[in-house]
C-alpha cells in the first residue's frame, strides 16, 4: 500500500482554492482573443475568401470526418451563407475509404465540378500532390489546419496553421475548429461584421472531442462557451437537445458529451456525412437524418461495449515497454481501434499500437501517456509508412501489409530504447486533501466552475483523510475493491453525477 501525502486536512471551504492552486491556469478566465496578426497568412486567406464570395466563385470546403472536422466545416459553411454565398459546398472524406488529406477522388470531383476555390479545415497540411494537381487546374487552395507542420509546405494560395508559429503562441495548441473560427473572425473584422455568438458552442464541441489541452486560450474559449451556452443556444442546438433522452439539462457537460456521441456518427459516401448534413439541412429535412444518426449511435454504443470487454480481458505483456497489437483474427472493429488504444494506454501508461489489416494495407491507431511522443517516433520511422499523422499522444499511420514484420521489429526496438513506464503515483495527482467530515458536507457543485474537464484539466482527485468505510459505499462506484476494515485514507476521482471512483487507499489500523 502506498504512503500518501502527509498534508493536513483542510476545511471544505478550502477545496476550491486547493484545486485552483493545483491548476493555476483556471484563474485565467477573462476571455479575449489575442491579436490575430500573429497568425501567418490569416489576413491573406480572409481576403481571398471575401473576394471569392463577392465574385460568386464556386467554393468547396474540404473537412474531416471527426467532431473537430465536422464542427469546422459547419461553422465555415454557415458563415459563407451569412456572407451571401450561394455557391459553396462541402466534402467530408470517409476515412474508411479515403486516405488522410485531399485524395485523388476529391481532386477529380472538384476539377470536374469546375470549382474555383478549395478551403480545407482541420487538415490538408501534407497534401502536396493534390494541391499541385488543383493549382494546375487553376483551382486555388486555402489550407487551414492545426496538425504538425512538415518541413516543406504544399504550394497552396495560403496556409493558416498555428503550428507554423512559435510554440509560445497562444494559438499553438488550438483545435481545427478554432483555426476556422479565427479565419471567420478575421473576415468579420475586414467586413465590419459581428461574429455569430453561437459558434462558441461548436468550438467547445470540436475542441473537447479533439482532446486539445484545456489550458491557456483553449481553456478560456471553452470555458466561455460553457458559461454562455444557454444564452448562445441557437435554434439548431435547441433542436438537437430536444432529441436528447432525459438527462440533466442543467449540466452543460451532459449536453456536450451527448452531442459528441451523436454527431461522431454519420460517415457516408462521396464526400457526404450525415452529421454535417443534419447541421446544414433545412428544418424540414432534419428529422429523418436525426433518426439515422440515432440508430448509428445505438449501434456504435454496442461496439463500444464490445471494445470495453476486449480491453478488460486484454493480457498486458509483462515488462513490455509498449503494446503492439495486430488484430489478425479480426476481434475488434475498425471504428473502435482508437478507443481501444486510448483505454489500453490509460490502463498501462505505455505507448499502444492497435493495428488492423485491410486489403493489403495496415491501419494503425496509436495512443500513449505522458513521457512519450508518438509523432517523434513516427517521424523517425517514416520510411515504413505510406502516410502518417496526428499529435504527440494520438496518432495513426497506414502502411503496406508486406512490411508487417519489419514494422513490428522497428517498433519494439524503438519503444525499448525510449522507455516511458514510470511508477504511477496517484498521490502526486491529488488536487485537494480534506477530512471525512468536510467531504460529507461539501457540495460537488463547486466543481462546476472547473468544467469542462478534459485533456490537462482532468476531473478533480481528492485525498480523503480517515474515511468511514461503512458510509463510503454511497459515494463510490467501485466500493467492492476495498478489503474489510473500518477506517482508511482514500483517493477518489470525481465522476460526473456526484459519484466518485476509488483510485487508491491505505487502511488505517
Ligand atoms: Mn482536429
Amino acid at each position: 500500500m502506498r504512503q500518501f501525502l502527509n498534508s493536513k486536512s483542510e476545511s471544505a471551504a478550502n477545496i476550491r482554492s486547493q484545486i485552483i492552486n493545483s491548476r493555476k491556469f483556471l484563474t485565467e478566465t477573462n476571455f479575449s482573443i489575442p491579436s490575430l496578426d500573429s497568425l501567418t497568412d490569416l489576413k491573406k486567406s480572409a481576403k481571398r475568401v471575401i473576394n471569392a464570395v463577392n465574385n460568386a466563385e464556386k467554393i468547396m470546403i474540404f473537412g474531416h470526418d471527426d467532431m473537430d472536422g465536422i464542427t469546422s466545416t459547419y461553422i465555415l459553411y454557415d458563415f459563407l451563407r451569412i456572407l451571401g454565398s450561394k455557391n459553396h459546398f462541402c466534402y467530408i472524406p470517409n476515412r474508411i475509404i479515403e486516405n488522410h488529406g485531399l485524395s485523388p477522388i476529391f481532386t477529380k470531383k472538384v476539377i470536374e465540378g469546375k470549382f474555383d476555390l478549395v478551403i480545407t479545415v482541420d487538415g490538408g497540411i501534407k497534401s502536396y500532390d493534390a494541391v499541385e494537381v488543383l493549382s494546375k487546374a487553376n483551382i486555388q487552395v486555402i489550407i487551414t489546419d492545426h496538425h504538425i507542420v512538415p518541413e516543406n509546405l504544399p504550394c497552396a494560395h495560403s496556409i493558416v496553421n498555428p503550428k507554423r508559429e512559435d510554440p509560445s503562441s497562444s494559438f499553438y495548441m488550438i483545435a481545427g475548429v478554432t483555426v476556422t473560427y479565427l479565419l471567420i473572425c478575421k473576415i468579420s473584422e475586414l467586413k465590419s461584421l459581428k461574429v455569430p455568438g453561437k459558434y462558441m458552442s461548436w468550438i467547445a464541441l470540436g475542441s473537447i472531442a479533439d482532446r486539445v489541452p484545456l489550458t491557456g486560450f483553449n481553456w478560456q474559449i471553452v470555458r466561455k462557451a460553457y458559461k454562455d451556452w444557454r444564452d448562445n443556444e441557437d435554434e439548431l442546438l435547441s433542436y438537437l437537445r430536444n432529441g436528447m433522452p432525459a438527462v440533466d439539462f442543467d449540466d452543460v457537460s451532459e449536453i456536450v458529451s451527448y452531442f459528441i456521441k451523436l454527431l461522431s456518427n454519420g460517415r457516408d459516401l462521396d464526400g457526404n456525412h450525415k452529421a454535417l448534413q443534419l447541421l446544414i439541412s433545412p428544418k424540414e429535412a432534419r428529422d429523418s437524418i436525426l433518426q439515422q444518426l440515432l440508430l448509428e449511435k445505438k449501434n456504435f454504443e454496442s461496439s463500444i461495449d464490445q471494445a470495453n470487454q476486449f480491453v478488460k480481458k486484454f493480457a498486458v505483456p509483462q515488462k513490455a515497454e509498449g503494446i503492439f497489437y495486430l488484430d489478425d483474427s479480426d476481434v475488434i472493429e475498425q471504428s473502435t481501434m482508437g478507443m481501444i488504444a486510448s483505454e489500453l494506454a490509460a490502463k498501462t501508461l505505455l505507448p499502444v499500437f492497435v493495428i488492423k489489416e485491410k486489403s493489403e494495407l495496415l491501419i494503425c491507431e496509436a495512443r500513449c501517456s505522458d513521457g512519450f511522443d508518438l509523432m517523434k517516433m513516427f517521424n523517425e520511422l517514416e520510411h515504413l509508412f505510406i502516410q502518417y499523422g496526428g499529435h504527440t499522444k494520438a496518432a495513426g499511420f497506414t502502411a503496406n501489409s508486406n512490411r508487417k514484420a519489419e514494422i513490428e521489429t522497428e517498433f519494439i526496438d524503438y519503444v525499448n530504447s525510449h522507455p516511458t513506464r514510470k511508477e504511477f503515483s496517484v498521490s502526486q495527482c491529488v488536487d485537494a486533501v480534506i477530512s471525512w467530515k468536510d467531504f460529507v458536507q461539501f457540495n460537488t457543485d463547486i466543481f462546476n466552475e472547473f468544467k469542462p474537464f478534459g485533456q490537462d484539466n482532468p476531473t478533480p482527485i481528492l485525498l480523503i483523510k480517515e474515511a468511514q468505510l461503512n458510509e463510503l459505499a454511497e459515494y463510490v462506484e467501485n466500493f467492492n475493491i476495498l478489503p474489510s476494515g473500518c477506517c482508511l485514507d482514500v483517493i477518489l476521482k470525481y465522476k460526473e453525477r456526484k459519484t466518485y471512483k476509488i483510485m487508491d487507499y491505505t487502511l488505517l489500523s
